[in-house]
């Protein structure tokens, strides 16, 4: 029996970690999660727990910090082996790998790697043989790039093991739990990673799939959900399955929060989803200005299907998630600005503003890097702060001004005219504060009185862990 311990930084159920934890414990290996940023209690876990492997998620932005706690993690536990995984190491595997501190990079799906890892080091199988895995030879000085593997079947994997994080009771104890009913999408945005991870999963099957809706019945019923949160791209993969989801789950008397394309929408999935518990719809809006929607961001939407589509879940009481990007290489800082009267126009209930964030291997980031905009090593400095522009802006001062006031304006639209005024002043810590409170009434209001989620997000925020030492 192999022991894998997974260190996380968020305070979330990560479906990933839960499903591979599913797999390793179906096989008889022993599995654990430690919730930190903090390389010393990385290092305390690791010593009481002694895994055979620490296994890491990554995205971009975070990945420093991780490297930080894998190296530490080395140092005091050398037989440790440390594994990445998620959509950076996918992307970023050699240069993951120069790093001391990293001995396997898992490309794609974790599941089955992980198990042939816990497996191989029970003896059975060979470590640097196992498809998906890049691992480093030391004494050779090589790197093995194993070949991947098929893509899986979604209905033979474990429902997700939701008992990996019962040691941390804000995350076991709530209601509200995040399901993965599918994987792949069928769009190829240009901030996105998925376009890339198209290209690397070709050969390997089917790359759209999704969970039969028995299945997803089956997990959410055995879940003792109460608040069903599909996290996944998107939910309507195929109109006709979103519909027979929807039919099923609305006996169940859950509330439901899904993620969707504004184009996927109308009144007939709306009135759907209503009648499933649907609370809240997650729309990527990214620009307010339709030109850049096809222009830069290979997105097919139409300002009348977004205005439509946003003003129907108004009317059947299904509440709004619109994120969007500024300052990606392309928009004006005027365009900006037409984000976020489209927001106010669309009455997003939560809107949402971060600066354009590099990642690896999306088309957006080429750009920047072929634009003098970006550095090509942006990835050696970039982290986990939206709030600063990572690209050079022309206007840099006040992209950031107009970032921080963006929330306040669309909770109080009688200041969109003066807008343009007051990103020409020079009052940036005061507009900080603004942005600060108005981030505060957006998160009490999103919280809908769940305490968890109240406690949840600050702890996030300060990345403190909460399950200590044991
Ligand atoms: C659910 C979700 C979340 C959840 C859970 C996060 C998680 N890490 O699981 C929460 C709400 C916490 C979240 C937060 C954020 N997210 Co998020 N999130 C998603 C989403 C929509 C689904 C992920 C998912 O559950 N997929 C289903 C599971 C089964 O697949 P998976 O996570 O990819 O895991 C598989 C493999 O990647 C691999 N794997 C993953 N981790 C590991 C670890 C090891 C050791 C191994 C061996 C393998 C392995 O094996 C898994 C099983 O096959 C994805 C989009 C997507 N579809 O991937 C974005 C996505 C991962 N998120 C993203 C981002 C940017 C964020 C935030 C930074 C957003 C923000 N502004 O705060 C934070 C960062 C949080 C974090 N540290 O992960 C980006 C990452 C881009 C990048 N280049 O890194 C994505 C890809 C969205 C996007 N389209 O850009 N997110
Ligand atoms: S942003 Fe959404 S719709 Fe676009 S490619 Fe990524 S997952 Fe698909």
């Amino acid at each position: 029996m192999a022991k894998v311990l997974f260190i996380q930084r968020q305070y979330f159920e990560y479906p990933g970690l839960m499903l591979i934890s599913a797999v390793l414990k179906q096989h008889g290996h022993e599995t654990d999660v430690l919730i930190t940023s903090s390389p010393k209690r990385a290092v305390r876990r690791a010593a009481k727990y002694m895994p055979d492997v620490v296994g890491y998620p990554c995205t971009t932005g975070e990945h420093l910090q991780m490297l930080k706690i894998a190296s530490s993690v080395k140092q005091a536990h050398p037989w440790v082996i440390n594994l990445f995984g998620g959509h950076h190491a996918a992307f970023m595997a050699d240069q993951l790998l120069e790093n001391d501190a990293v001995d396997m990079v898992c490309v794609g799906e974790g599941e089955y790697p992980t198990l042939d890892l816990a497996n191989a080091m029970d003896g059975y199988g060979v470590i640097d043989r196992i498809l998906n895995l890049q691992v480093k030879i030391p004494s050779y000085g090589t790197i093995v790039r194993n070949d991947l593997r098929q893509l899986n079947d979604l209905d033979e994997l474990p429902f997700a093991d939701r008992e990996l994080y019962k040691d941390y009771a804000l995350i076991y104890g709530n209601t509200e739990k995040i399901f993965s009913i599918g994987r792949g999408c069928p769009m190829s945005c240009s901030f996105c990673y998925v376009k890339r991870h198209k290209e690397q999963c070709r050969g390997l099957g089917k790359y759209i799939r999704l969970r039969s809706v028995e299945n997803v019945i089956a997990e959410i019923k055995q879940s003792g959900a109460g608040v069903v949160n599909i996290r996944d791209e998107t939910f309507m993969l195929n109109r006709e399955y979103a519909l027979r989801l929807l039919a099923a789950l609305k006996g169940l008397g859950i509330k439901l929060k899904i993620s969707a394309r504004f184009d996927e929408l109308d009144e007939e999935i709306i009135i759907a989803l209503r009648d499933a518990g649907c609370v809240e719809v997650n729309c990527g809006l990214e620009s307010g200005v339709e030109r850049l929607w096809h222009m830069i961001l290979n997105k097919q939407l139409s300002d009348e299907t977004v205005i439509r589509n946003a003003a129907l879940l108004k009317i059947h009481g299904i509440k709004l998630f619109c994120s969007t990007i500024m300052g990606f290489p392309g928009e004006q800082l005027g365009d900006a600005m037409k984000t976020v009267e489209m927001l106010i126009e669309l009455g997003a209930d939560y809107p949402a503003v971060g600066f354009f964030h590099p990642y690896p291997g999306t088309a957006l980031t080429d750009t920047a890097i072929r634009d003098g905009l970006l550095e090509a090593d942006y990835a050696d400095r970039v982290g986990m702060d939206y709030n600063t522009p990572y690209i050079k802006l022309k206007s840099k001062n006040r992209y950031v001004r107009l970032k921080r006031l963006a929330l306040f304006t669309v909770l109080f639209p009688q200041f969109f005219c003066l807008l343009g005024i007051m990103i020409r002043l020079p009052l940036g810590p005061a507009y900080k504060m603004l942005d600060v409170l108005t981030r505060y009434v957006y998160f009490v209001r999103k919280s809908e009185k769940n305490l968890f989620f109240l406690i949840q997000y600050p702890l996030n925020k300060l990345h403190l862990d909460l399950k200590g030492d044991r």
